[in-house]
């Protein structure tokens, strides 16, 4: 049975980390809110009472009866069942504390044009958003990368891959991450760039692997956008 995913259609937000696993592995998946009455589905999924393991926010996994929230837990789950996560129990763990950094920047990156919450437009906290933004670009961001071209550099496999000597999901979901810091930072993410020549390397083999590349440009791929989490603001990439 194929998969469903239960995400928003019109942004790549948090459910482009779990498209990307299921399209690299070739597994057979429903965009729930693209497809025929899109949007009453995902209305139906957020607002079952019958539902024992309700989702707090999107995206979900349907995979038959069971139902899975939190990017990181989808992934974590469906590492196993795609052969996107190591056997060997202590690298499982190693890439699930991967993908939740993944989750915690992906957060900041949010945080840094909504710092005053989610109920605001952009419009609405735009002076609070060049403070965040400036913290944000100048300390957090590279921090952050800094730690994912050490753990790569320090791979005892080598830096390929962020775990073992095999694709994970992890690797997929850092492919995304770069994808859009690049698009909402280009001018910062230039210099960063520099100083990140493993993490450049793994951006650029995720790219080019067939099953990716046959996905970025499809239509099922949605482009970056202004109402997603990594949106370009050039008043923020000084
Ligand atoms: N920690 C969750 C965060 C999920 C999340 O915040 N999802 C957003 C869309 S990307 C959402 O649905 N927000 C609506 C809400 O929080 O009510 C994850 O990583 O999946």
């Amino acid at each position: 049975m194929a998969y469903e995913l239960y995400y928003w259609g019109e942004i790549p937000g948090r459910g482009e980390f779990v498209r990307l696993a299921l399209e690299e592995a070739g597994a057979a998946y429903t965009d729930v809110a693209r497809g025929k009455s899109g949007q009453r589905r995902l209305s139906a999924f957020l607002n079952d009472a019958k539902n024992t393991h309700p989702t707090f926010a999107l995206p979900a996994l349907k995979d038959g009866d069971t139902v899975i929230g939190q990017t990181a837990a989808i992934l974590l789950y469906l590492g196993d069942k795609l052969r996107l996560a190591p056997k060997n129990p202590e690298q499982r763990v190693w890439t699930h504390q991967i993908q939740l950094t993944v989750a915690d920047l992906v957060n900041a990156v949010h945080d840094a044009h909504h710092p005053l919450g989610a109920h605001l437009y952009y419009e609405d906290q735009q002076e609070e958003a060049a403070k965040r933004t400036a913290a944000f670009r100048s300390k957090r961001l590279p921090q952050f990368l800094q730690w994912f071209e050490t753990i790569l550099a320090n791979n005892p496999e080598g830096p390929a891959c962020l775990v073992g000597s095999k694709l994970t999901y992890a690797d997929l979901s850092l492919f995304q991450v770069m994808e859009g810091l690049t698009y909402a930072f280009p001018k910062r993410m230039a210099t960063l760039r520099r100083r990140l020549p493993h993490l450049k390397a793994l951006h650029a083999a995720v790219a080019e692997r067939p099953n990716i590349q046959i996905y970025l440009a499809s239509p099922r791929r949605i482009p970056f956008n202004t109402d997603g989490i990594f949106r370009h603001y050039p008043e923020l990439d000084v």
